[in-house]
């Protein structure tokens, strides 16, 4: 565990022929959870076993647990596969991508995060974005009468939810967001024109029949996507906010497996699956889901928020080089200090980025260094009704 400006889980795998992988561990504000499950019920099953056996150690790490899924198991899980897939691109001499099926393309489109306290400081950021060479920026804003509002940060490049010991208290109030979201991206599309891909963020803070009317308000806008726009336990639900309004639909930053998302992919209720391999079984798993979805035109956007590390990033970027149904990347911008500690091949250029041509996954881990930033417990807000009532985050 190291906290380079925020927290992050790291395991380090290393074999007796002197090769190592690394793979990121980290799940925002339950770190040790993870931690736990790793030390106490995956590390020792591993000691001892071929690293070659990728495919093998996953089965035997989700089939073998009896008690299936879950972020907690799932993200261990990932973290092995991920260290795996670095191991056998480093035995083979070859990036990842490489051993995947080659590159599909010749970089990968991002989308970097504006956010200001008001629409013209939003707006602002979106222009600076477009002048760094983003092609696709997310716009969130700060909500007259809206106490803390999801994705307005106090810094700018390196926003970070996860800023306190006990989780912070937000307000929401769903009537002052639907009217106020329209004027946002209004003043945007006025101001920056059409040709930069804008995307939205809801964090699930509205019913089925409310995020069908957001939809609609915003069609004029022409969103690459509107995300999270309703809670996904019930993916049922998508089917209402599909049959209301043409602006396309990403979900899935939380899912662990793909039995979150077959419903959704199957019933093409979405347009963009957002699971990562971080969160969802690690590159293993994340190419089944990918699969899946390229049977219904659905595309990938990988979860590419800060809490996610480098190795996370590293390990998406190879398989987002390869995969045939890409869409597009998330990319916020880490710290320096995590920049430091985690050593990276990818590069950012003119709105793409590159996993670069190192074997593995191309991300390492200065133990050094990371053990100069030691972790620090904190939690994401959460968010009530001006009433009290607790609502999603
Ligand atoms: C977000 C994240 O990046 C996103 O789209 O929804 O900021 C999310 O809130 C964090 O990753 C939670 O840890
Ligand atoms: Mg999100």
């Amino acid at each position: 565990m190291t906290c380079p400006g925020r927290n992050f889980v790291t395991l380090k795998i290393v074999t007796d022929q002197g090769l190592h992988g690394i793979g990121d561990a980290t799940l925002n504000g339950r770190e040790k959870a993870v931690v736990a499950y790793l030390e106490e019920h995956v590390v020792p099953l591993l000691i001892g076993k071929d690293a070659s056996r990728i495919e093998d150690i996953w089965q035997l790490l989700y089939r073998g647990a009896y008690w299936r899924r879950g972020p907690v198991k799932m993200t261990a899980i990932a973290a092995v596969d991920t260290a795996l897939w670095d191991i056998k691109g480093k035995a083979a001499g070859m990036p990842v991508y490489q051993l995947l099926g080659g590159a599909s393309r010749d970089g990968v489109m991002v989308y970097g995060h504006a956010n200001g306290a008001d629409i013209q400081e939003t707006s602002d950021e979106v222009g600076r974005y477009i002048e760094m060479g983003y092609k696709a920026v997310r716009a969130q804003s700060g909500i007259p009468g809206v106490k803390g509002a999801y994705g307005v940060g106090r810094g700018k490049l390196h926003y970070e939810p996860a800023d306190a010991t006990l989780p912070a208290e937000t307000l929401w109030n769903t009537s002052t967001y639907l009217n106020f979201a329209p004027k946002l991206f209004d003043r945007i599309r006025n101001e920056h024109g059409d040709n930069v891909e804008l995307l939205h963020d809801v964090h699930h803070r509205l019913t089925p029949i409310e995020a069908g009317r957001l939809g609609q308000s915003l069609e004029p806008y022409r969103l690459f996507w509107m995300e999270d726009c309703t809670p996904v336990e019930n993916q049922e639900a998508f089917r209402l906010v599909r049959n209301k309004t043409t602006t396309p639909l990403a979900v899935g930053e939380i899912f662990s497996s793909i039995y979150d998302c077959k419903d959704l992919i199957q019933n093409q209720l979405i347009d963009y699956i957002r699971a990562t391999v971080v969160h969802a079984g690690g590159i293993t798993h994340l190419r089944q889901i990918a699969g899946l979805a390229a049977l219904y035109q659905v595309r990938t956007g990988c979860h590419g928020a800060t809490d996610l590390s480098p190795a996370c990033m590293g390990a998406a970027l190879h398989f987002d080089l390869w995969v045939p149904n890409f869409g597009i990347q998330e990319y916020m911008r880490h710290t320096e200090e995590t920049d430091e500690v985690f050593p990276h091949a990818y590069s950012f250029s003119d709105g793409y980025l590159h996993p670069g041509e190192a074997p593995g996954i191309g991300v390492d881990i200065d133990e050094e260094l990371a053990a100069k930033f030691p972790y620090n417990p904190k939690q994401l807000p959460i968010a009530r009704l001006y009433d009290g009532t607790m609502w999603n985050w």
